[in-house]
């Protein structure tokens, strides 16, 4: 697996290695480029099979993976690569322990400043909640680390399985996973006793249920993005911040079959040969129309000319997204490619939900711009069911804010505005 930590600031040892493949493949000649490091995992494979899904096999040894598990399957696998883990560092480093936990309990008063939400007025998303389009209908995963699916403003937006019944011990659906009422656990170390604030601040941005008041005195409530779409957390970054490249695909693949429109991915770090299973994955989610949007990177660097994955992935549905501050300049910190990075969006000091001790804080990186394209896409999914993912990305890309003395260095040169972007797909899709 590889690992991953959200918003990439990475350094990594370039040790290429050997790819595991049965046969010669060409899934991406880019993978191979990037430099890829970190700590492999000598006892866990992910296989591709010849039908299409994608497991995760133990094995005591590489060799004894390959003379017992594949030789005995060679027929069924299409191929296999050794799990890996990369080591990123977010922006911030921020957790908090899990005895901080209180939940508030009345409501109190809320002192949210000009400053508080302006990344949402920046893109305009008032406008939409204006028009009664709040993202009803469209679901959203968050692929990331913990997420506190109890936050009162994060329950009332979660997805439910309704052919799973909860707690029974049974997988009344059959989907590989008993009880998945909510979702599903992939961390490999789920409680530490301290938890990343990442997952959750995410999610808030996405779809924080703005109809739900703060009840705590010194933060005011989080206005999501699209604050009636439904939530499927899959978490699967540890509390220190890393995470397998083999969870990383269980938890995509699960929130694709959960029907997620749209999945945000705030992490980085695959590369190398890991990267390559990551793609075939993505390629996949493509495939199937979800639309994909990706944290550029926090390395201050172009990504055309040092690949990080997903973000340099580069498919018809996905959109890379870099930072953007307040007075609407590149974040010093984001990754940027004129051909690979879409759309900058707002990326500092952005307020939204964390987990336990306080309702809400402040962070800042590309893992916060990308969530506001999500948020985004499904106001724009909501007000156009039949909109495609393509349709939607060229609406928001087409219409990107920019001026002449100042272009991003992204695709579309500019920041997101959600509401030019709404009455472009009006234009396109019609009334
Ligand atoms: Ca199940
Ligand atoms: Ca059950």
């Amino acid at each position: 697996m590889e690992v991953i930590k959200f918003l990439l600031a990475v350094g990594f040892a370039s040790t290429l290695m050997a790819c595991a493949q049965k046969t010669e493949q060409s899934v991406d000649a880019a993978v191979t480029q990037a430099s890829c490091g970190g700590m492999i995992y000598q006892n866990r494979f992910i296989v591709e099979w010849e039908d299409g899904h994608t497991s995760i096999e133990n094995a005591e040894s590489y060799e004894k993976f390959k003379s017992e598990f594949v030789k005995s399957n060679l027929k069924e696998i299409k191929k296999f690569y050794k799990d890996q883990e990369v080591q990123m560092l977010p922006l911030q480093d921020s957790s908090v322990t899990v005895d901080e936990k209180i939940m508030p309990t009345s409501t109190v008063s809320q002192n949210a400043t000009a400053t508080t939400y302006w990344g949402q007025q920046k893109v305009q998303a008032d406008q939409l909640w204006n028009l009664g389009i709040k993202g009803k209908g469209v679901t959203v995963a968050v692929v990331d680390s913990y997420v506190q699916a109890d936050h009162p403003q994060l329950f009332t937006r979660l997805s439910i399985n309704t052919a799973e019944i909860p707690n029974n011990g049974i997988d009344d659906d059959g989907n590989g996973y008993v009880d998945d009422y909510y979702s599903v656990d992939f961390r490999d170390e789920p409680t530490t006793g301290k938890e990343s604030v990442h997952g959750t601040h995410v999610a808030g941005i996405i779809l924080a249920d703005s109809a739900v008041p703060s009840a705590d005195s010194s933060s005011p409530a989080m206005k999501g993005m699209a604050p009636e779409a439904n939530l499927i957390p899959a978490p699967f970054i540890n509390s220190s911040g890393s995470g397998s490249l083999s969870n990383a695909i269980l938890a995509l693949n699960y929130a694709a079959k959960r029907g997620a429109q749209i999945i945000n991915n705030s992490w980085g770090g695959a590369g190398c040969e890991g990267g390559k299973a990551l793609q075939s994955t993505f390629v996949d989610l493509d495939k199937q129309g979800i639309l994909l949007t990706v944290a550029a990177g926090n390395s201050s660097h172009d990504i055309g000319d040092s690949p990080e994955y997903p973000a340099a992935f580069n498919l018809a549905n996905q959109i890379t997204v870099a930072s953007s501050g307040a007075s609407d300049f590149m974040s010093y910190f984001s990754n940027s490619s004129n051909k690979l990075v879409h759309i900058a969006a707002p990326g500092e000091n952005i307020y939204s939900t964390v987990p336990f001790n306080k309702y809400a804080d402040t962070l800042s990186g590309t893992s916060m711009a990308s969530p506001f394209v999500a948020g985004a896409a499904a106001l724009l999914k909501s007000a156009y069911p039949k909109a495609t993912s393509v349709q939607i990305k060229d609406a928001l890309l087409t219409t990107a804010e920019y001026s002449q003395n100042n272009q991003f260095r992204v695709t579309s040169r500019g920041r997101m505005n959600v509401y030019k972007a709404y009455l472009k797909l009006q234009s396109v899709m019609g009334n």
